[in-house]
């Protein structure tokens, strides 16, 4: 635990220091003596509140007054990570509360680091959920983000022995002092039962279970603390918290078993990422909070604008990838069980309110529910499933869909065991369909949506992502934001596109004495992490090559860590050459059920002991995996970092986010021309750019025309040599066939065509040392890389929903 801080014992002359003084005598029971860190922490936090909780105040009564339409953007992942930077920042309080801190005798960077990363999310999905949450309030959006509380949240990756170890996230243990449990909004879930026919001849769903929604909110600060949103995240409650009777009879598990299977629905975020779910579990968080959110939802609309039939003029509700899509459902059996609608005029509305963004193509991602389960556990949505398809199959069949169009675009996917498709739900029941980046959005045309794209041509839209310039430069780092700011106004802080009048400096060799100087800064401080954190020296003077994101086959962190091999293998037989020193930076959590992912971490730890006490490269090469990747650990990596290593298998990293934040400080990027790459070198231009590798056509058409990994393996001396070494133990003398299995998937069928891209990549990291040995050139490069990537930013991509799907702009 980290120590007491040093009290101050004179009474503070500075208002505010007395406000968090007097929060921390009468919120937290504690005085400046005994308070330690965390009660530091919990003060200011309670403190900075008060003003945010007035604005948020302030946002929802003018969002009443003017009867404003309300975006709703519904998400199974939040990854909001640590809040009391971004709050007081975009406050423009940091100054002040630093000085009040300071006079009390605390750091208020030191407090800001006990903050626990709220880690409700597995990776872009929900990092991009939670820029959208900062960018909406910036905009000045009437918006609600609609998840869950997840108690453990996202799993802690401990590395045990070069392995991953998954560990409960704890996030809550001090209690979060950001949020407010609002008793009041709690709704009824329902599982299971039957659905009978009443007397009207209206249906009537009369569940088995039925668990309490209890919303608990978290105020989303925009930048200039202009408007504040709120995030609402469901937690469970069961009807029957204890069931006295079983308890006074001594059976105390039993009279507990309600709350235990609530408190289940949020216990964890299913650690499933691209990788098939499949589990009963899932869905049922699925469906709990996507029916609290519409309950919630309608409940508001009809609280302030009186007639349902008007939802789609005010409300405009977002669907993030498909794990809400059962939502659709739900709101036309409110509107029809409920709200006594005809089924025609429920549809006309349903479509009307939502949106879906489509967030992977990967055919295993693409969610689909077993028929019966879904059947069992929400009977009445399956009837109204049936009805949804039997209306979409006809309009295709009007259409002149052949019968292949017509099984394609069913709900209903009839090949094998009958399951229900999600994305064709979605797609069917919203007016737009968007993807992340133009490839992406027009491979979503080419490929899975093809005939649903030719039903409903009108409906397909590309809105590439974005970030908040906030959190990914402004705060995490700071240093170039200072000099950006002296160099060009600081007018790029409420327009992140005016950055692009740093292009007129980029030759300028003072700024470039600037920027680099403010690289090796934050090079110096995450080595400085490092070294306490995992015992390890860095060379800040080496070039910080980073690959950070989840693992994943089609990311490739095997093709860097092949090349990586290739490179050590040549350092040692060639020292006489002019190597550039490297380190090579990994992080990222495995799905816990994905070997391979989980193996590629043990396989990066392998090389990293072997080359970092191998003399013969001595400072040459370093190779570090960094544990436990979360948002806070990104804020200080990417500031730090030199080259951006973003090299998925064309076509299948639908946008990426990572690539931006790392432009955005300065980064290079070593890439495919995959995801949104292909925008960021439009916009960064060719020379401040190094693209390698196949093209998403190249790579279907490799796939379809029989592509034979072996033979690029044995053509290619680096790569055969480097794969051997991997397959025959040189890493693991330990287990020598540990990577055997891993290896000969290279050769048998590498369906992320690693052999095929590997002599590419293997150049493009020549050229990258070729361009790393003209600083001048490289500094100039990291410049324009800045200047150009404004455009990523999220306020930009929030514009673009706000104007073509909600209406609300
Ligand atoms: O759109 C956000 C983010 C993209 O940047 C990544 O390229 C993409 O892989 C990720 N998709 C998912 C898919 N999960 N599901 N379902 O996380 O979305």
């Amino acid at each position: 635990a980290p120590a007491p801080v040093a009290p101050q014992t004179h009474a503070p002359a500075d208002p505010l220091a007395e406000q968090i003084l007097d929060t921390l005598v009468h919120r937290i029971g504690k005085d400046a003596q005994a308070a330690r860190p965390h009660d530091w922490l919990a003060a200011t936090i309670l403190t900075v509140r008060n003003d945010i909780i007035e604005r948020w105040m302030a946002s929802t009564k003018a969002a009443h007054a003017a009867g404003a339409k309300r975006v709703y953007y519904l998400s199974l992942e939040f990854l909001i990570g640590r809040l009391l930077r971004d709050a007081i920042a975009n406050l423009g309080r940091t100054d002040e509360i630093t000085r009040a801190l300071a006079s009390l005798g605390v750091d208020l960077a030191e407090i800001e680091e006990i903050e626990p990363d709220a880690a409700l999310g597995n990776g872009g999905l929900g990092r991009l959920a939670a820029c959208f949450m900062e960018s909406m309030a910036t905009l000045e959006l009437p918006a609600y983000g609609y998840g869950i509380r997840y108690v453990n949240g996202m799993f802690r990756q401990r590395i045990d022995d070069g392995w991953q170890v998954e560990l409960p996230e704890t996030w809550l243990a001090h209690g979060n002092p950001w949020e407010f449990e609002r008793r009041e909004s709690a709704y009824l879930v329902g599982f299971g039962g039957e659905v009978e026919t009443t007397d009207a001849g209206r249906a009537h769903w009369k569940p088995a279970e039925a668990v309490q929604a209890i919303a608990v909110d978290t105020p989303a600060v925009g930048w200039r603390g202009k408007r504040v949103n709120t995030l609402r995240l469901w937690t469970a409650r069961a009807l029957d918290p204890i069931r006295l009777d079983a308890f006074n009879a001594g059976d105390h598990e039993r009279a507990l078993q309600g709350q235990v299977r609530a408190e289940t629905l949020v216990r964890v975020l299913y650690p499933a990422d691209s990788t098939p779910a499949g589990q009963e579990l899932r869905l049922r968080q699925e469906y709990f909070f996507s029916s609290a959110s519409i309950q919630d939802i309608v409940r508001r609309h009809v609280q302030y604008f009186g007639d349902v039939r008007t939802l789609p003029d005010k409300a405009a509700i977002q669907l993030n990838d498909t794990h809400p899509a059962v939502s659709v459902a739900e709101l036309m059996r409110l509107l029809i069980d409920h709200h006594e609608l005809d089924f025609d005029e429920a549809w006309e509305i349903t479509k009307g309110t939502f949106g879906y963004t489509n967030h992977t193509l990967l055919p295993e991602a693409l969610e689909s529910w077993p028929l019966p389960l879904f059947e069992r556990m929400l009977p009445r949505h399956m009837q109204l499933i049936y009805a949804i398809n039997a209306r979409v199959l006809r309009e295709a069949r009007r259409s002149g869909a052949d019968d292949r169009a017509v099984s394609t675009i069913s709900l209903i996917d009839e090949g094998g065991e009958r399951r229900v498709r999600m994305a064709n739900l979605a797609f069917a029941g919203s007016h737009s369909v968007n993807g992340v980046a133009a490839l992406h959005t027009d491979l979503m045309k080419q490929t899975v949506f093809a005939d649903l794209h030719r039903l409903y041509p009108e409906r397909i839209n590309n809105k590439t992502n974005g970030i908040t310039p906030r959190r990914w430069l402004q705060q995490c780092n700071p240093g170039l934001c200072g000099i950006l700011s002296d160099v060009i106004g600081p007018g790029f802080l409420d327009d992140a596109e005016k950055l692009s009048e740093l292009n007129a400096h980029a030759g300028d060799a003072a700024l470039q004495e600037h920027v680099a100087g403010v690289k090796r800064a934050n090079k110096e401080a995450l080595s400085s992490f490092l070294r306490d954190r995992m015992k390890l020296r860095l060379d800040p003077d080496a070039l910080f090559d980073v690959q950070i994101k989840r693992i994943h086959e089609y990311k490739r962190q095997l093709l860097n860590l092949v090349e990586t091999v290739a490179l050590y293998d040549q350092i040692r037989s060639h020292p006489e050459r002019d190597w550039s020193p490297r380190v090579k930076i990994f992080a990222g959590k495995a799905a816990s059920s994905y070997h391979n992912a989980k193996l590629i971490i043990k396989l990066a730890n392998d090389i990293a002991r072997r080359v970092n006490t191998d003399p013969a490269v001595g400072e040459l090469l370093k190779v570090v995996f960094i544990p436990n990747y979360n948002v806070s650990l990104a804020e200080k990596i990417i500031p730090a970092a030199d080259l951006s290593e973003q090299i998925s298998t064309a076509g299948m990293e639908a946008s990426g986010t990572g690539n931006m934040k790392f432009a955005l400080n300065g980064a290079l990027t070593i890439g495919t021309l995959d995801g949104a790459n292909i925008e960021i070198k439009d916009r960064v231009g060719d020379e401040n750019i190094v693209i390698f590798g196949l093209t998403a056509e190249e790579v279907a058409a490799k796939r379809a025309n029989g592509y034979v990994p072996r033979a690029m393996i044995e053509g290619s001396r680096e790569l055969a040599q480097a794969v051997k070494a991997i397959a025959t133990g040189v890493f693991s003398p330990d287990d020598p066939h540990r990577y055997r299995d891993l290896m000969n998937g290279l050769y048998d069928h590498d369906w992320f065509m690693v052999a095929a891209d590997f002599d590419a990549y293997h150049s493009a990291q020549r050229e990258v040392d070729r361009r790393w040995g003209d600083q001048p050139g490289w500094r100039a490069s990291a410049i324009r890389n800045i200047a150009n990537v404004g455009w990523f930013s999220s306020d930009r991509t929030i514009a673009e929903y706000a104007r073509d799907i909600w209406g609300v702009m």
